[in-house]
């Protein structure tokens, strides 16, 4: 969530002290004394010696040190006149000390002349530094007390039960929002307790106290509370909804209680709530429509809890509301129709979009993305004449694209990938009107885009286009002459044959940070390039029909090059080791025959990813890989590589999958692979590996391997059964879980629409027979053959698919 120590913000702070302010300053009394009580004069000094100043005891940037003036000489005896200090006018006594933000550091125990001070009424030590002393019972002393404020000041332990019997207590503060740590406790007694003897409070400020229990039926009989703040205490159960009646209640927090659960009540007109405060929390439910009955809410931070249903219109009634945090980001909603920025992003919104939106008529910004939307686009949308970013992706929005949008004519950003849209759209209409467009992303719905050539009169700024699945057969027309072309993604369309040369062109001329082609029917270039000269960082050609010798392309550019599932044949030329950039290389499934360059492995530091089966490669796996290798993922399976497994893969300790299946490669079981800390994968299948496996030498071997598939070899003699104690990991494997080794493939992510390349995972699909393994452990190992060891310690792949994401 990330949220730790910037959760209570600055901000929360300023406000809290703000009411707490308020709420003192009714009753203040200020006139001209007696002069002070000796005793008390004394306290005081004795008090101010036991402690030292120091400037870093308190964060405001203005403290300075009150007790400075604190004087025994002729002039300053009086101490009602010292400063933090006031009396009663009548009696003399010392009735309130502020010493807030005083630079104070030093303990205090139940020795301190403090508790002299016995006719207090207001006290606040708030933003110095107690050195976490306790709180001394001797709190008890100041019987008289209306309002304590001990927040930030480093005070630790229990709360002492004596300050529940300072019955007259109308504010207590006792928070510590600087850091995210619990200091104080309230357990024994807790929260209840509380609640029971201090039923005068008006302001109770507990966060980051740790309470740790459900929250007490009984605090709703807090009649006078107008501030309860209960955030980050570690609140547990469901919230007794009787505290939202509360009668005089403004300010209401409860975030950052994970597991707090609790349901919005009906309001009532009548409530006085300004602050509601739940973010963090698993309030669930509905957000009941009466929420239009809290005239008075100005803030309103319901992110990161898991309400469902659809956001209430009438919400947007509430026109005193100035902050709405939905999901983390705010959408101040000053005057309603005034509002220019709205994102609600991934908030599980469901429902259709809120038609109150379209009179939101001076909104630049619209980020509804990553919700469950359904319905349609509001045909309305044209309202919203100053749109410059809209982005719907990732709903389920259905229907066709209305063609008031093309009204939007100050567009800048206009996502609407990964919905269900369709129709058929002409895309220049969206260049023609858009004269300012500059990312389009129409990405997987269900559109057909026209593409046809018109006249040249369309914006000439974009830099992110998205036209994944929109059934394409051609390059679109209006990519000519795109000078700020950074990301295209044309993937999963119809496009056929060669590349045209103009589209070539403006590759070569302006370079891409990711071209993405892949599911295309592409058969080549236009021309026969040997050196792929395209400084394009992110490059996908996968599954198209492109035939001829392997292309490079640009070495201090490519960071991914994918050309897999195609028809490329001849030998990897050595340019490639000139790709020292590179985090994935793909040339799997293709034609491709020959030796494997010596420079595979320690090329490119970064590489994380090689992939090279399914071709023609013979001869020996080389011996390069060094120890910079960052490798996760090797897959050499499905060629006719010979020799031995190159001793060098022990220098690969990132390694998580390795296969070298299916090739003829002729040497004794590497158990030295076992040293790999990471391994979770280990396919050696269909090849000539032979000789007895030995026990293994200690149990820190393949500490993590998962998979391995030893079936179709030569093995000789017994598996020793220490391997079934070992292979720890692999009695883990959940046979229903297909999933394994995500990994993040690094790179530039250049529109997260688009993308999604920025990860790279395999998934495995394992046969019934994973699950026959989990019986078999109990079963005598060395009495299994290695005719049985395919059936018993391996988990037969039955389909093994694997596929760097586009
Ligand atoms: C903003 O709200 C005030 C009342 O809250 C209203 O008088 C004013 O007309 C509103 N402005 C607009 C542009 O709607
Ligand atoms: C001043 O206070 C800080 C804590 O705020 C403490 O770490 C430091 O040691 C103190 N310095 C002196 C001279 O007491
Ligand atoms: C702060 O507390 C520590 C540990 O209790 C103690 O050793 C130290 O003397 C205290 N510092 C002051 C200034 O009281
Ligand atoms: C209380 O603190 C004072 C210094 O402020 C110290 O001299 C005294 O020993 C402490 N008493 C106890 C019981 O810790
Ligand atoms: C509540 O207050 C009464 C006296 O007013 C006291 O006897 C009792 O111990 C207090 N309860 C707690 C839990 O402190
Ligand atoms: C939430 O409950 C779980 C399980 O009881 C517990 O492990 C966790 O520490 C609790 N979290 C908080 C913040 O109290
Ligand atoms: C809220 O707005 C709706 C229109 O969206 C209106 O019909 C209703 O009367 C409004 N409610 C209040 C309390 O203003
Ligand atoms: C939108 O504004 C119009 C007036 O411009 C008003 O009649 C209508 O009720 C408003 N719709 C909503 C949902 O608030
Ligand atoms: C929004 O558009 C609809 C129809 O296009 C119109 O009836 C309505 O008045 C518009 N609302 C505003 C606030 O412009
Ligand atoms: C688009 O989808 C809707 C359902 O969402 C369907 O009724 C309509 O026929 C579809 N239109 C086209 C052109 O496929
Ligand atoms: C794709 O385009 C072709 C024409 O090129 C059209 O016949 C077909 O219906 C379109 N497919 C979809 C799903 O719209
Ligand atoms: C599979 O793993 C995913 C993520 O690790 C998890 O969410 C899911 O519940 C698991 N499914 C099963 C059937 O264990």
């Amino acid at each position: 969530m990330g949220l730790s120590l910037t959760f209570f913000t600055f901000r929360h702070l300023v406000l809290f002290s703000f009411l707490i302010f308020h709420l003192a300053i009714a009753h203040f009394i200020s006139s001209t004394q007696p002069l002070c009580h000796h005793h008390e004069r004394s306290a005081l000094l004795n008090f101010k010696q036991s402690l030292v100043i120091n400037q870093t005891a308190s964060s405001d940037p203005s403290a300075y040190p009150k007790v400075a003036s604190w004087k025994l000489d002729e002039k300053d005896r009086d101490c009602c006149s010292w400063d933090g200090v006031k009396c009663n006018e009548d009696t003399g006594h010392v009735v309130e000390l502020d010493l807030a933000s005083s630079c104070l550091y030093g303990s205090i125990n139940s020795t301190s002349s403090l508790f002299q001070l016995v006719h207090l009424q207001r006290l606040s030590l708030f933003d110095n530094n107690f050195n976490f002393s306790e709180i001394p019972s001797e709190i008890l002393n100041f019987s008289r007390l209306t309002h304590l404020n001990l927040s930030e000041s480093y005070f630790s332990g229990q709360i002492p039960a004596e300050l529940l019997e300072l019955s007259n207590l109308e504010v207590l503060d006792l928070a510590f929002c600087s850091f995210d740590h619990f200091y104080l406790k309230l357990q024994k007694p807790g929260l209840a307790n509380l609640a029971e003897n201090l039923t005068n409070l008006k302001a109770l400020n507990l966060i980051n106290v740790h309470i740790s229990s459900t929250v007490p039926h009984i605090l709703a009989n807090l009649s006078s509370l107008r501030i309860l703040s209960l955030s980050g205490c570690g609140l547990q159960g469901e919230f007794p909804q009787e505290i939202f009646q509360l009668p005089n209640l403004q300010f209401l927090g409860v975030m950052k209680n994970p597991n707090l659960t609790g349901y919005l009540p009906q309001f009532q007109k009548s409530s006085p709530l300004e602050d509601l405060r739940l973010s963090t929390t698993r309030f669930s439910g509905k957000i009941p429509d009466s929420i239009e009955n809290l005239e008075s809410l100005s803030y309103l931070d319901i992110s990161d809890c898991s309400f469902i249903g659809k956001i209430p219109s009438s919400l947007f009634n509430l026109t005193k509301l100035e902050y709405l945090y939905l999901s983390g980001t705010i959408a101040a909603l000053g005057n309603l129709t005034q509002l220019s920025s709205l994102t609600i992003s991934g908030s599980n919104l469901v429902g259709e979009i809120p038609s109150v939106f379209m009179n939101l008529t001076q909104l630049t910004n619209l980020d509804l993305s990553q919700n469950q939307l359904t319905g349609h686009i509001p045909v309305e949308i044209n309202n919203l004449t100053q749109l410059q970013y809209l982005q719907f992706s990732s709903n389920q929005l259905e229907g066709s694209v209305p063609s008031s949008i093309f009204e939007l004519r100050n567009l800048e950003t206009l996502d609407l990938s990964f919905n269900n849209l369709n129709g058929t759209l002409d895309i220049n209409k969206f260049l023609r009107n858009m004269k300012s467009l500059e990312v389009l992303v129409l990405s997987s719905n269900k559109l057909s885009l026209l593409t046809e050539a018109t006249v040249n009169t369309y914006s000439k700024n974009i830099n992110v286009i998205g036209l994944r699945s929109c059934n394409l057969t051609e390059f679109p027309h209006f990519l000519y002459n795109q000078k700020f072309l950074d990301s295209v993604d044309l993937s999963s369309n119809r496009i056929a044959g060669q590349m045209p040369g103009w589209f070539l062109n403006n590759v070569l001329v302006h370079g891409f940070d990711y071209l993405n082609l892949s599911h295309n029917l592409l058969t080549g270039f236009g021309q026969d390039l040997s050196v792929l000269s395209w400084a394009v960082i992110t490059l996908n050609l996968s599954f198209n029909k492109l035939r001829g010798p392997l292309p490079i392309p640009v070495p201090a550019f490519t960071s991914s090059y994918l050309v897999s599932n195609n028809q490329l044949t001849g030998e990897i030329p050595p340019s490639i080791c000139s790709l020292n950039r590179l985090y994935a290389l793909d040339l799997s499934h293709n034609n491709l025959s020959g030796m494997l360059p010596g420079c595979l492995g320690n090329s490119s530091v970064q590489l994380l990813v090689l992939k090279l089966q399914g071709n023609k490669f013979h001869g020996f796996i080389p011996e390069t890989f060094s120890k910079r290798t960052n490798l996760r993922m090797i897959d050499f399976s499905g060629n006719l590589l010979q020799g031995r497994v190159p001793k060098s893969l022990a220098n690969c300790v990132k390694l998580k999958f390795l296969n070298l299946g299916d090739n003829q490669i002729t040497d004794f079981f590497p158990s030295w692979l076992g040293t790999l800390p990471e391994l979770e994968v280990l396919i050696l299948k269909s090849n000539n590996f032979h000789g007895v496996i030995e026990e293994p030498k200690a149990c820190f071997e393949f500490v993590k391997l998962r998979i391995i598939d030893l079936s179709h070899n030569r093995f000789a003699g017994n598996l020793p059964s220490k391997h079934f104690e070992c292979w720890i990991a692999m009695k883990d494997v959940n046979a229903n879980n297909l999933t394994y080794l995500q990994d993040p493939l690094l790179g530039p992510v250049a529109y997260p629409a688009l993308t999604y390349y920025g990860f790279s995972y395999y998934s495995l699909t394992l046969s019934n027979k994973g699950t026959t393994k989990a019986q078999s452990w109990n079963m005598r190992s060395s009495q299994i053959g290695s005719q049985q060891l395919f059936s018993l310690t391996t988990i037969l792949l039955e389909r093994f698919q694997h596929q760097l994401l586009i």
